[in-house]
């Protein structure tokens, strides 16, 4: 009997039990020593990453770009920006990659593109250029002001006048980064084109960036009130409830679209970054399961990123989430990203052993953002070097992502071993001792139990390819499931108490703890344990 659920019940394009690495290229690691991360650098880094255990890495934009928004602000979809390399260079990391098992994963931002894309400096040279209906231009109001409302993510209004033609253009996010027209068929054609671009050249696959955005109110009306805005620690954006702005239905028939052009190629897939907290629900989370093809595309989980570490919310947030997943359906954890506070100074130190055993024993795909397997923290950005455009345009109000974007601790050496330049961001001042090789030489080091971990998530079958089932344990901090597949029974038990050791109910063989504890002995504070039950 074959072994896989998914090769079973239906023909998932998901690799069994994959990891994938988020790789924010720009602080990973310096080849040419300008302080810029870049392809080379990566490159120069695959053997870390097979020694790792990972199968993928998904690279942040890599594409020719202004740099407006980290190259989220794409000026050419089909070219490297000279920053990172060239597009040899991707080509010999996707060969490179390809020798040690690891698939490549490029970031398609379809929302928007750059104001310096050609598409968009010919929409906007006149009214009758065949391209002015790529974007979203509109007339001013009578009152000479914006067409509605709509606010931009990254602070102020999402409308920006042009003079020269004397309407205005959309953007959801910088005005540097106009939004696309998504109901215009040739807009979803170019997007085709240049994921086929890319897939021609050996990519496995995508992450689909802030898809909530490509569909919007047809008649643009304007977006409500949010009453529980806070303006002293809400990010200005959130004075409106975005029901309107964005996240309408058309959202899944444009991504089943970008699903049939994976489908025309095998083993090709799609994690879709679509947000829980944004949508007005759960429903619409599961209708990206429901309504685009599961086989070659799921939608990320961050609901965790956004939980306080506590053992009942955690066990409520993921039950309730698996029951609604059906067998085919691939759950796509994360626990970290370049937009999010790092896991470390999220939960504290402490608890990183105990989060990386619970994110990477879940079922289906588990999504690592770079550093946070040795325990990156946030780094504190003085002003003098903030980078990221959301500190620059919402100031102090702590939203910045510069804090989670400081460069790989390779060492103890200068730089911490990413540049032999100053970098392109601080590092952490704590890197003389969480860094890659002081963690390769330790035995009990995060870096290493996240080997142990993910070597287990390739090898035991349960974690691999098994079920998961809630395992209630009437303890206030303690968070259990289990996983059964392939003659193979395995609980996963977690201590969320910080200072309280905790009865553990499971009697089995002892497969993993995060504190080398001896089995039936009491979890200690922040401990996890994994046991094989006969
Ligand atoms: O991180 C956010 C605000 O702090 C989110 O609202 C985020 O902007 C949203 O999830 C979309 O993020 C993605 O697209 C952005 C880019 O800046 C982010 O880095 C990317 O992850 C625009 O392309
Ligand atoms: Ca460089």
């Amino acid at each position: 009997m074959p072994l896989s659920r998914q090769n079973t019940t239906n023909q998932s394009r998901f690799p069994d039990g994959l990891v994938v690495y988020q790789i924010y290229p720009r602080s990973f690691k310096d080849s040419n020593n300008d302080g810029i991360g870049d392809l080379k650098g990566i490159i120069s880094k695959l053997d870390y990453l097979a020694d790792l255990g990972v199968n993928a890495i998904w690279l942040c934009p890599v594409y020719s770009s202004p740099m407006i928004d980290g190259g989220y602000d794409v000026s050419d979809y089909e070219n490297v920006d000279p920053t990172f390399g060239s597009l040899k260079d991707l080509d010999t990391l996707i060969a490179q990659a390809a020798r040690r098992n690891i698939q490549v994963l490029l970031d398609i931002v379809a929302n928007h593109t750059s104001d310096k894309h050609a598409w968009f400096i010919e929409s906007r040279s006149s009214l009758d250029n065949p391209k002015r209906n790529w974007y979203v231009w509109k007339d001013p109001t009578d009152s000479s002001s914006e067409p509605n409302n709509w606010l931009s993510v990254f602070g102020g209004p999402a409308w920006e006048y042009d003079p020269h033609t004397k309407q205005y253009y959309l953007h959801s996010f910088a005005k540097q980064q106009p939004d696309l027209n998504w109901q215009n068929p040739e807009v979803r054609q170019a997007m085709k084109n240049a994921m086929r671009f890319w897939l021609d050249r050996g990519i496995a696959g995508f992450r689909m960036d802030a898809v909530d955005w490509y569909a919007k109110d047809a008649s643009l009306r304007d977006d409500l009130p949010n009453p529980a805005y806070n303006p002293s620690i809400d990010s200005p954006y959130n004075m409106l409830l975005h029901r309107h702005s964005k996240g309408q239905k058309e959202i899944y028939k444009y991504l089943q679209e970008l699903s049939d052009v994976l489908l025309a190629y095998p083993d090709r897939y799609m994690l879709i970054e679509a947000h829980f907290d944004t949508l007005p629900g759960p429903q619409q989370f599961v209708d990206f399961y429901r309504k685009i093809d599961t086989r070659v595309a799921a939608p990320f989980n961050f609901s965790n990123l956004y939980l306080p570490w506590e053992a009942k919310r955690f066990e409520t947030c993921i039950n309730t989430f698996q029951s609604r997943l059906r067998p085919q359906d691939t759950p796509v954890y994360v626990s970290g990203s370049h937009d999010r506070t790092r896991l470390a100074t999220r939960f504290g130190m402490g608890a990183t052993r105990a989060a990386a055993m619970l994110f990477l024993t879940l079922p289906g795909i588990a999504v690592i953002y770079n550093g946070e397997e040795i325990g990156m923290e946030n780094v504190q950005i003085n002003t003098t070097s903030t980078q990221d455009i959301i500190e620059r345009s919402i100031t102090g109000r702590g939203q910045g992502r510069d804090g989670e974007r400081t460069p790989m601790q390779w060492s103890s050496s200068r730089n911490a071993g990413f540049s032999d330049h100053t970098p392109w961001l601080p590092i952490s001042s704590n890197y003389l001792t969480t860094n890659v090789q002081t963690e390769e030489s330790q035995p009990d080091s995060l870096l290493n139990l996240y080997r142990q971990l993910i070597n287990l998530r390739h090898t035991s079958p349960a974690i691999k390819i098994g079920t998961y089932q809630p395992l209630p344990t009437n303890h206030a901090d303690l968070f259990a499931y289990l996983r059964i597949g392939g003659q193979q029974k395995l609980t996963v038990i977690i201590n969320f108490s910080r200072s309280k050791s905790a009865p553990c109910p499971i009697v089995g063989e002892m497969l993993l703890s995060t504190h080398s504890s001896q089995v039936n002995t009491p979890l200690q504070p922040l401990e996890g344990r994994i046991l094989q039950i006969p």
